[in-house]
């Protein structure tokens, strides 16, 4: 298994950094799923949403939104006593897109948050994985008021093959999350399962 610099694990008596990206469309909850599961206060550069950038990015369905991540999230997870997982979250603004590029060097895998209110703007960061052959699995995000479509019928709708899993979670909850990462992690380990899961991590 590679790890965040790209190298194998490191030996017996060292310690292994495991980096995972967590991605997705404007506001489909990036910054919440990571504070949720990091065991450390997560950093977090958040800035206050102006007009201007809501021409870019309508806030329809996320009207509450009042702050947007312009460079990235970062939080950590200590798996065991050789193993760290670092997560870095993306910023969701089509203008800060530049720097996924940076963002997903040595990365182990992704998860691709999906918002079914506005379920196409999370295709820019699955096209961006499959294109760079990045690992991910896809999280629907179940907002209230949203809703709620089977796995399958949002795999149906994004195009997926039936080797990507698509899970439900609740970015805001801990388990949920975690839920989602092991989702990825066994993805990773067996990349060509037909998972085609319907339980809510
Ligand atoms: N009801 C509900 N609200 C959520 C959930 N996840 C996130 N939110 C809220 O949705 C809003 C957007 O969440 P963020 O975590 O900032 O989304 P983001 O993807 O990081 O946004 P950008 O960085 O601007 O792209 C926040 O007000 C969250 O509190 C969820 O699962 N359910
Ligand atoms: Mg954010």
């Amino acid at each position: 298994m590679a790890c965040a610099n790209g190298s194998e694990p490191a030996a017996r008596g060292s310690s292994a950094t495991l980096k995972v990206l967590v991605a997705g469309g404007f506001g489909a909850g990036k910054t919440t799923f990571v504070g949720a599961v990091s065991e450390i206060e997560p950093l977090s550069t958040e800035e206050l949403l102006s007009g201007l950038s809501e021409a870019a990015d309508p806030l329809d369905g996320v009207e509450a939104k009042t702050t947007t991540t312009v460079a990235l999230d970062f939080g950590r997870i200590t798996l065991d006593e050789r193993h760290v997982l670092y997560l870095f979250g993306t910023p969701g603004q089509q203008r800060f897109w530049f720097l996924w590029e940076e963002l997903c060097a040595g990365a182990l895998g992704a998860v691709v948050l999906a918002d079914t209110r506005r379920l196409a703007d999370c295709f820019p960061a699955v096209d961006f994985f499959e294109r760079r052959g990045i690992g991910f699995v896809v999280a629907v995000n179940e907002f209230a008021g949203g809703h709620r479509y089977a796995p399958d019928e949002v795999r149906d709708a994004m195009g997926l093959g039936p080797e990507v899993p698509v899970v439900r979670c609740d970015a805001r909850l801990p388990s949920s999350g975690t839920g989602v990462l092991a989702s990825l992690v066994h993805h990773l380990l067996h990349p060509n399962d037909s998972i085609r899961s319907s339980c809510r991590p």
